[in-house]
């Protein structure tokens, strides 16, 4: 999808775009006052109060009609240049602007403003020099986003919108839109029943149903069994731990506004984890170990909670309770190459296996100025960081380098992907970190009987198992490969009455080689069947009719294809078997 915010042309109009939106709201709404307006990566948006109105769907298509008005009327676009003071003066009775002028930089003196016709807003522009220029838009869609982003202001209305050069260009636009919102997880995690939410829960906490924990055995299944065999030792440790616990890792100077509160039980002071690194540096402090055990390898699928906004809040992406598949590795300083790129090779091997290709490299760095974030130790980070990018050169993958990302205790590589709607996300993470340890006095006898301290690489290969479902969903459509599709085969007897034993024989006997079946003899129509087992995504469709009943045979439908295979039962059997063992992926 075209990223709108890194095209110049298309930036400049979706800009001026926004200050046409404006100035239709303010047509049509005498009241409404303006705060920002900025072009993003989908477009535009424009903040605005309606004093106490709310905006409904009805009220975008009169917008539109209101800005297609002021388009045609063609006026031209001015801008002009404003003392701090006549700006202020300007928009003495507008509390958002005069925020936007108090917060402008002090060496800024000259402000500028454009015009067009009744309306003027503040911006810096560059402009497109007629609004007559700005045909081809769509509003998308509205939403409620607080002031400034903070849930203690007033809630604003957002309004998203986009403009193109050309009819053509909008309505590719709009055609990709509506492909991606088809295939959001959300969308589709609630049509295949694999996850819902409810008020009573919470925010950010989904309930994972029957079809979507099946998925997410499988994918547990799968990772452990790969961790297992490049000698990693998986444990179980609970979900919450002690203020003091938090308070000697650095969690509670440095990530305690991601953190749940405090609870107090008896004389403890417990908070949920929002990670899962300081239990494992007990785990491995609870033995002494020398440098020939190292590198030691405790994975864990552990329940995390983290305080994420909730505007953020999204499916199974962005969770409040997510569950981590996370390991810490205890090396010694010169094993950290080595382990580091068994890390990566075994991300690039599962992404091979999921047939995910769009992805980067992402290197996160700390940011040297924000020393509330990141532990204040600059040779530490140094080292840290000049080993990673070492790392990744020997590795010859490509990454770019991001200033700010990195964890409070350490820099990380990071996997980005981008999901069907919103933007990117990381999946996998692989993080180097000196600090732990040494927060935690960890150790390890070296060969002349010294004791040393070793280095944590933490890692997730999926990140999470709600993220990397998420993000599934999304790649697959919902059609997922036959290894983990909830419902492998779906039994359809053409007539309940005539093959419905047959059916419910051949059901048995899939089920009994452990495969996922499902009998449907429902009395209803087979088109309709066929059409529903479809929609499910189930990956193979068997229809049994006279003849299969007669002959022993089976006839079976792939989703997506329209021809049907006959075959015995045991060859399907067979053949269906090797490709879940395989984990096969159609594409
Ligand atoms: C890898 N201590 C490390 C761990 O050992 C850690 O917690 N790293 S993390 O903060 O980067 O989180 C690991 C992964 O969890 C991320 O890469 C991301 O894929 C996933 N994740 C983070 N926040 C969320 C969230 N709110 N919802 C779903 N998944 C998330
Ligand atoms: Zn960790």
């Amino acid at each position: 999808m075209i990223n709108i915010k890194e095209n110049e042309k298309l930036s400049i109009m979706n800009h001026s775009c926004a200050h046409l939106l404006a100035q239709a709201v303010k047509h049509l709404y005498k009241e409404a006052k303006f705060w920002v307006g900025p072009v993003i990566e989908e477009g535009f948006y424009y903040d605005i109060d309606l004093g106490d109105k709310t905006l409904t769907d009805e009220d975008l298509p009169k917008i539109e009609r209101e800005m297609k008005k002021i388009s045609k009327d063609g006026k031209r676009i001015i801008r002009h240049e404003l003392s701090k003071e006549e700006a202020k003066e300007m928009f003495k009775d507008d509390p958002y602007k005069l925020d936007l002028i108090s917060r402008m930089d002090e060496n800024e003196e000259r402000i500028s403003c454009y015009s067009q016709g009744d309306f003027t807003d503040l911006c810096r522009g560059p402009h497109v020099d007629t609004v007559k220029k700005l045909k081809y838009f769509k509003l998308i869609k509205h939403s409620g986003a607080y002031w400034k982003g903070d849930a203690n202001n007033k809630m604003l209305q957002r309004i998203y919108g986009v403009c193109f050069e050309t009819q053509e260009d909008l309505d590719a636009y709009l055609q990709e839109l509506e492909e991606a919102k088809q295939r959001d997880h959300r969308k589709i995690g609630k049509e295949q029943e694999l996850f819902m939410t409810h008020e009573l829960v919470g925010s950010g906490m989904p309930l994972w149903l029957p079809n979507g924990a099946l998925i997410r055995h499988e994918l547990e299944n799968y990772i452990y069994k790969k961790e297992r065999d490049m000698g990693y030792n998986h444990v179980y440790t609970p979900c919450v731990g002690t203020v003091d616990l938090y308070k000697t890792s650095g969690h509670w100077d440095h990530y305690k506004e991601n953190m749940f509160p405090m609870m107090k039980v008896d004389e403890e002071e417990f908070v949920l984890r929002p990670m899962n690194c300081p239990h494992h540096m007990l785990v491995y402090k609870n033995k002494m170990h020398s440098y020939r055990d190292l590198p030691i390898r405790i994975g864990e699928f552990a329940t995390d909670f983290r305080y994420e906004a909730s505007g953020a809040v999204k499916g199974l992406e962005r969770v409040r309770c997510m569950c981590q598949n996370d390991a810490h590795l205890f090396v010694r300083p010169d094993q950290i190459g080595d382990e580091f790129k068994r890390v990566v090779s075994l991300i690039l091997d599962v992404y091979k296996d999921f047939g995910i290709k769009d992805y980067k490299f992402r290197l996160s760095l700390r940011d040297k100025n924000d020393k509330e974030k990141y532990f204040d130790d600059d040779e530490m980070w140094d080292t840290a960081e000049n080993k990673l990018r070492e790392v990744l050169n020997e590795l010859k993958v490509d990454y770019f380098e991001a200033e700010g990302e990195a964890a409070f205790y350490g820099p990380k590589l990071d996997v980005e992907v981008k999901p069907a709607v919103g933007p990117e996300v990381t999946l996998s993470t692989c993080q180097l970190d000196f600090l732990l340890p040494r927060r935690f006095e960890l150790t390890y006898v070296d060969s002349n009987g010294e004791k040393q301290t070793p280095v944590v690489i933490h890692r997730a290969i999926f990140g999470t198992f709600d993220r990397f479902t998420a993000f599934l969903i999304e790649e697959t459509k919902g059609a997922f490969p036959t290894w983990l599709a909830p419902t492998q085969v779906e039994v359809i007897p053409v007539s309940s009455e005539f093959q419905g034993d047959y059916a419910s024989s051949v059901t048995e006997k899939l089920k009994e080689a452990g495969i996922r079946a499902e009998l449907d003899d429902r009395n209803e129509k087979l088109g309709y069947r066929l059409r529903e087992s479809q929609t499910k995504k189930v990956p193979y469709t068997l229809i049994l009719g006279d003849k299969e009943k007669q002959d022993n045979t089976i006839s079976y439908r792939l989703h997506g294809q329209k021809e049907t295979t006959t075959i015995s039962q045991e060859e399907f059997i067979k053949l269906i078997q090797e490709e879940i063992n395989k984990k096969e992926i159609r594409k």
